[in-house]
């Protein structure tokens, strides 16, 4: 379905989604009161520079997978949410670098974001969904979940920990080139975590391996690996555009087809490799 080469779309991607994370001297964050929590050090210089990069989905199609070694075998791993790796370490492995939350699991109490330990480790994204192309301004008065104080509270009681804002404008530059690309309509709401932590990680390394983002051949309507909850909407979207992520991610996959129906799994170039 998609209509540019996979090459141009590489190339779209990189050159008009600006993946930037929230600094101190955006708008209504450029206060003192701002520059207490927000990160001193920009994300890529908190990471470094990163080879291979493993994105995980929360997929039920993950369990049983036994891809744990493989994932850890990345020199960095971005999981989404409540997504756990204590016990079930065997398919997901057990290292987190990134961990990207979305504003609602912050902010809404029976999450428990500020108690449970599993986001204690690594660094933290949150994104909230903006109004289409918004300013930042007017986001910041609106958010879609006003998660401020939740950051505010949790960066207080771990001020160690890196905890970044993903700057809101890059869900609709993303969107706009999913539109472009889609015969079809897309819903006007903003790409799911899963496409959101792929160009994060675009960003950030050299080769980024997504898994069960396009589900293999363990495909299942549990919603989560780590749930018994069944909705064949986890996988296909109901909310997010998922569906037409999903197909952009295969138009561009380097990996073998094969890959995808025994691991799941898609090869993606870092944006450093991609030569327009
Ligand atoms: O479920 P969720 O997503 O946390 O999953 C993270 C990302 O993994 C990919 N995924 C997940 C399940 C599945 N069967 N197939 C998949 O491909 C998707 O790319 C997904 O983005 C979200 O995107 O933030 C989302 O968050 C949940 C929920 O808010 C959090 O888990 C916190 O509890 C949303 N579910 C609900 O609001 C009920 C979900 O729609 C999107």
């Amino acid at each position: 379905t998609a209509k540019l080469s996979p090459e141009k779309l590489l190339c779209q991607l990189r050159d008009r989604v600006n993946v930037t994370m929230i600094n101190g001297s955006d708008g209504p964050f450029a206060t003192s009161e701002w520059q207490k929590y927000l990160p001193r050090k920009n994300l890529s210089e908190e990471v470094g520079h990163l080879g291979r990069c493993a994105v995980v989905s929360s997929a039920g199609s993950l369990k049983f997978s036994h891809l744990g070694p493989e994932i850890d075998a990345h020199d960095a791993v971005l999981r989404f949410n409540g997504a756990p790796t204590n016990g079930f370490q065997q398919d997901v492995g057990k290292n987190t670098t990134v961990r990207l939350v979305n504003s609602q699991l912050i902010t809404v109490e029976e999450h428990k974001f500020l108690t449970e330990t599993l986001y204690n480790t690594g660094i933290l994204i949150v994104w909230d969904p903006a109004p289409y192309h918004a300013d930042i301004h007017e986001w910041y008065r609106k958010p879609d979940y006003n998660f401020f104080e939740n950051y505010k509270k949790y960066h207080t009681k771990h001020p160690d920990q890196p905890f970044y804002i993903l700057n809101p404008k890059m869900q609709w530059e993303l969107w706009d080139i999913l539109q472009e690309n889609s015969l079809e309509d897309i819903q006007p709401n903003p790409p799911s975590s899963g496409m959101l932590g792929i160009m994060i990680m675009m960003t950030l390394c050299d080769e980024v391996n997504v898994y069960e983002f396009l589900p293999s051949k363990r495909q299942t309507d549990i919603c989560h690996y780590y749930q018994k909850f069944h909705d064949r909407a986890c996988t296909m979207g109901a909310y997010h555009p998922l569906l037409f992520e999903k197909n952009l991610v295969k138009h561009i996959n380097q990996g073998m087809d094969e890959h995808i129906y025994t691991h799941g799994k898609v090869t993606l170039p870092g944006f450093r490799k991609v030569r327009c």
